[in-house]
């Protein structure tokens, strides 16, 4: 049902109806699609906010990329039907919309393109797609070859269906001088002020062949006829009738008569996008469609992908987590830093995770987003709810909510930076932010950090307002009284970063500063916030405090867990305390669940949250954002076998069953896994399928840093690996500050771990003195467990 390539490459699934939902996505830094095993498409392109060039048949909501999408027959996708014009049989590759058994079926999932092979009665579809590295359009290539041992004479309609484009102005025709099927439309619109920003918006789709098709239909009605999208009235005709949609949902289908002797082939290729006019329509043409040009965007485009292939490459006894971590997991790393998320306000978190795993594999994008962020910083040293990107962009959605978190991930982003990198003059560079006030970054650091500290109330425990990093837990706080318990111990993991990074600058009087403010915030979090076995998640407005045991519902939660063993709040007493309540609490065989047990009814003294389904998103599910904080957690305190085993359950597989269940290809980690273990063990550990999330940067820092032990240090790399104890060893090559590190770890008899470097024991855990271009032996014997 489902195969990886030898290195874990590609993975293919050999069904369309055992994982239907399963997908793969491609991007690059205009546009993003993601499309099924089965054909369906999402793709969005920035001009500069978000917008579709294929639609649904009716008015669709704006919204952000949501998870677990419905897809229904007239979801808007790319598929192609095939007619024997001898016997009148339809089918239709890679499987929507005609459902047709297959003889043979392979969905092939690549880093830098998609493609489908698909057999029925004698003949073979082999359709593939991937982007240009810098303009908006999908290179489409349809291959039919005909391996029934007979001449066969076929009719070939490839079928981008186009949809529902504006209420107010919308049609779709053959067009001749492009050669091809073009829509057109006007972005709706109602205040006279919004005028000019629709003025010059991409609203063309066009669907162009390279070769001209016999007959086409624009029409999406008359294609369907009374047959519907499975059996379309249009297909049964011997030539689709050229209709035009005149205020009528456009489409685009064409029609190709092809005969084919015993064993022969015929290649199309088409494009497919977004565009303003004819000019630009007819540019994109002269630019991409011809074989010359999709083997030379091809390889641009691998090009691209490659630039995100990250800093370390493993090899261990668990071969599903080398292909995922050496194939994918950088790749979605680079994918967030590289568009964030496709909007142009993200979230002041996302924005910063998302980048500070760019520190592993484009470190100089980790920097100017860090500056970017500052630039915005207010003038009181808090940060805004979302960082914006483009001329223009306002803050939507999530972002128009007060949130209080944002200032806790600046010293986090920037100590992986540093990490990596060693650059401590950014600490020096003046930034003068958007209000127009001038700082540098160490005083924008010290602003956020001072923030974050007043903004406490009496018992010194941080305020949430409308939210923390939980988005949706928007009614703890309205008032302004009531207070995070996660904050408040992430508030002292924050300053304690903060002060780490400034000792290592050697400002070590903001060092001292800070670290004793670490511990009197550590010391009010235990004051207020231990619940005897682990730590609350907050008290609401009214002096209530949750997520502690005598709640029935989120009675416990793992963030609070995971940011006091990060911060310093538990101790080790605590900390051997809390680490069996989540196992016990908190573990599914996909994962640890973000609390639990799940609401079922609406608190209404802690918000929106618990109105989500029991088990899905933020209530209750294996988010993996939260679980990724937790492996971190883990490797700080050199839990590695606990780690191990989380890190293990992100990935679906490699169980059969497991792929099932989770519905997902191993090819990137979901934001969530539905929990409700207990309660729903149906749908437990079914993927979201949203690849947007915060979660990759941790994973990837957590095997770099956590399992590898391979972590940077001002001086050089810090070697100290944390494999599980059931591993032997394992192979690592890891890129530092210019240098490459073969690095070898194997279990060793002594008490404690042995680094040799270039066949020289080390003395100390830092290798030091790095030379850029040189290439390093080393090996490292760790103690059996
Ligand atoms: O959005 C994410 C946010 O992008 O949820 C995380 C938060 O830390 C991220 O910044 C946890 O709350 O209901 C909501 O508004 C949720 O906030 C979701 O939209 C959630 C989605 O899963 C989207 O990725």
């Amino acid at each position: 049902m489902l195969r990886a390539t030898n290195n874990g490459d590609r993975y293919e699934l050999t069904s369309p109806t055992a994982l239907p939902k399963a997908g793969g996505f491609l991007w690059n830094q205009k546009m993003m699609i993601q499309i099924t095993c089965r054909g369906y498409a999402t793709s969005q392109f920035m001009q500069p906010e978000p917008a579709k060039y294929a639609h649904a048949p009716n008015l669709e909501a704006k919204t952000f990329m949501q998870p677990e999408q419905n897809y229904y027959a007239h979801h808007p996708g790319r598929f192609v039907y095939v007619k024997d014009e001898e016997t009148n049989e339809l089918f239709s590759a890679p499987y929507e919309p005609v459902r047709a058994k297959l003889d043979k079926f392979v969905f092939s999932v690549g880093k830098s393109d998609i493609s489908w092979t698909v057999e029925k009665d004698g003949i073979r579809l082999e359709l593939s797609f991937l982007l240009p590295t810098h303009d908006v359009a999908e290179l489409w290539s349809i291959k039919v070859t005909n391996i029934s041992g007979r001449e066969r004479e076929l009719s070939i309609y490839p079928y981008f269906p186009i949809g529902y484009k504006s209420w107010m102005n919308q049609e779709a025709e053959w067009n001749e001088k492009v050669g091809g099927i073009v829509a057109s439309g006007k972005t709706p619109y109602q205040k006279a002020e919004e005028y000019p920003k629709t003025k010059y918006l991409k609203d063309k789709t066009y669907f162009l062949c390279e070769e001209k098709p016999v007959s086409w239909e624009a029409r999406q009605e008359a294609f369907e006829g009374e047959g519907g999208l499975h059996d379309p009235s249009s297909l049964k005709e011997t030539l689709l009738r050229n209709s035009e949609a005149r205020y009528e949902t456009p489409t685009a289908i064409v029609q190709y008569r092809v005969g084919l002797k015993l064993d022969e082939a015929k290649e199309y290729r088409f494009l497919f996008g977004p565009a303003y006019d004819d000019k630009e329509i007819l540019d994109m043409k002269s630019k991409y469609l011809s074989k010359e040009a999709f083997a030379k965007s091809t390889k641009a485009y691998q090009e691209y992908i490659e630039k995100g292939s990250g800093c370390l490459r493993i090899e261990t006894p668990d071969k599903e987590l080398d292909n995922l971590f050496n194939n994918w997991l950088a790749r979605q790393v680079y994918y967030h830093g590289d568009v964030n998320r496709l909007t142009t306000d993200p979230q002041t978190r996302n924005y910063l995770q998302d980048n500070m795993g760019m520190s592993f594999i484009q470190p100089e994008i980790a920097r100017k987003a860090i500056i970017t962020a500052v630039s915005q910083q207010e003038e009181n040293g808090s940060m805004p709810d979302g960082i914006l990107l483009a001329k223009g962009a306002e803050l939507k959605y999530i972002n128009q909510v007060p949130h209080t978190d944002h200032c806790v991930w600046l010293p986090i982003a920037l100590e992986i930076y540093l990490s990596e990198t060693a650059d401590y003059a950014i600490l020096d560079e003046k930034v003068t932010s958007m209000h127009g006030d001038s700082y540098t970054v160490l005083e924008r650091f010290n602003r956020a950090m001072d923030w974050l500290l007043h903004a406490r109330d009496h018992r010194g425990l941080s305020f949430i307002a409308q939210g923390d990093w939980c988005d949706p837990m928007n009614m703890v706080g309205p008032k302004g009284i009531g207070v995070s318990g996660w904050l408040t111990v992430a508030t002292a993991y924050a300053c304690k970063l903060w002060a780490e990074i400034c000792e290592s600058a050697g400002k070590q009087d903001i060092a001292d500063k800070y670290h004793e403010a670490v511990k009197s915030v550590n010391a009010r979090a235990n004051e207020h916030l231990w619940d005897g076995d682990w730590y609350a998640r907050g008290i609401t407005d009214n002096n209530v405090t949750f997520g502690i045991k005598k709640d029935v519902e989120g009675r416990i939660w793992l963030n609070p867990q995971a940011w006091s063993i990060l911060g310093g709040a538990a101790s080790s007493e605590k900390i051997a305390k809390i680490l069996p309540q989540v196992d016990d609490q908190l573990s599914t065989p996909y994962g640890v669940v973000m609390f639990a047990p799940p609401y079922t009814a609406m608190r209404e003294d802690v918000g929106r949250v618990t109105q989500k389904y029991p088990g899905q998103g933020e209530n209750g599910s294996v988010y993996n954002h939260a679980s990724a904080f937790y492996i971190w957690a883990l490797y700080t305190i050199s839990e590695s076998d606990r780690a191990y085993k989380i890190l293990r359950q992100m990935i679906p597989g490699p169980s059969e069953e497991d792929y099932i269940q989770r519905g997902q290809l191993p090819v990137y980690i979901p934001n969530y896994y539905r929990g409700g273990y207990t309660l729903f063990p149906e749908t437990a550990g079914r993927s979201s399928q949203l690849f947007n999330t915060g979660t990759v940067s941790w994973v990837y820092r957590s095997v770099v840093e956590g399992l590898c032990g391979l972590r940077g240090v001002r001086e050089g790399l810090l070697v100290k690996p944390l494999i599980p104890g059931e591993w032997e060893g394992m192979k690592v090559r890891r890129e530092f500050r210019g240098a490459v590190f073969d690095v070898a770890i194997v279990r060793g008899e002594g008490k404690g771990n042995r680094v040799v470097v270039d066949g020289e024991v080390l003395e100390g855990e830092v290798i030091k003195g790095i030379e850029k271009g040189k290439r390093y032996h080393v090996v490292v014997e760790v103690p059996r467990a």
